[in-house]
């Protein structure tokens, strides 16, 4: 069955968007200040390891701030003798929105570790796609600790890949013209919130898409 006529209305309006071309992306890089952080630990007999980092990606210029972000993990030594030799490795096999920053490796070695002292160490990552991540840091032992992160839709970012483009202007062209109950309707594009995707959300999204390409 044809889309309604809602379709119609915004036949001219197609016509007149296939006239407008996305530019190319740029990559400008990406990291500001500030960062809200939480901690999570998990005690060990005598060992506690911990982790701080952001609980929430910001959103700034339409960008995830700050990406790549960081990860600091402590050992504490609470027993009477010397750690020698640990070391602790991030896992982020449970998190696919997030990777290792380039040149950040899993696994890095501590210094020894002195009875009653602290030992940390840090990660950069980065955020690669909207979500709710949950990663985990464990030393050799087996002790682990895990915390969580929750990483912002951008708006505009119709296939959800952490960037404004024209792979997302080709999900909103195929959207366009049509209604709420239709095959083809996106809500997530409907920016107004009325059941249409028209020229009204173009102009939204390509504020958009403006905003992270600027
Ligand atoms: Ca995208
Ligand atoms: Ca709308």
């Amino acid at each position: 069955m044809a889309k309604n006529k809602c379709t119609t209305f915004f036949l001219l309006i197609l016509f007149t968007l296939s006239l407008w071309g996305c530019h190319s992306s740029s990559n400008i890089p990406w990291g500001y200040a500030s960062q809200s952080n939480t901690s999570g630990g998990v005690s060990g007999a005598d060992t506690i390891l911990s982790i701080v980092g952001p609980v929430k990606l910001d959103v700034v210029n339409n960008k995830w701030s700050s990406n790549p972000f960081t990860v600091i993990a402590s050992l504490q030594n609470n027993t009477d003798s010397t750690i020698i030799g640990s070391s602790l490795t991030l896992d982020l096999s449970a998190a696919s929105g997030l990777g290792l920053d380039t040149g950040e490796v899993a696994t890095h070695d501590l210094s020894d570790i002195l009875p009653g002292e602290t030992e940390q160490t840090s990660w950069s990552i980065l955020a690669v796609a909207p979500g709710f991540w949950t990663y985990s840091v464990q030393d050799e032992t087996g002790l682990t600790t895990e915390s969580s992160i929750t990483v912002p839709i951008l708006c505009g970012d119709l296939d959800h890949d952490g960037d404004v483009d024209e792979d997302d202007y080709t999900i909103f062209e195929s959207a366009l013209g049509t209604c709420s109950g239709d095959s083809e309707f996106n809500e997530e594009a409907d920016y107004d919130g009325d059941g249409k995707i028209t020229y009204d959300d173009y102009v939204k999204w390509n504020d958009c898409y403006e905003a992270y390409n600027q």
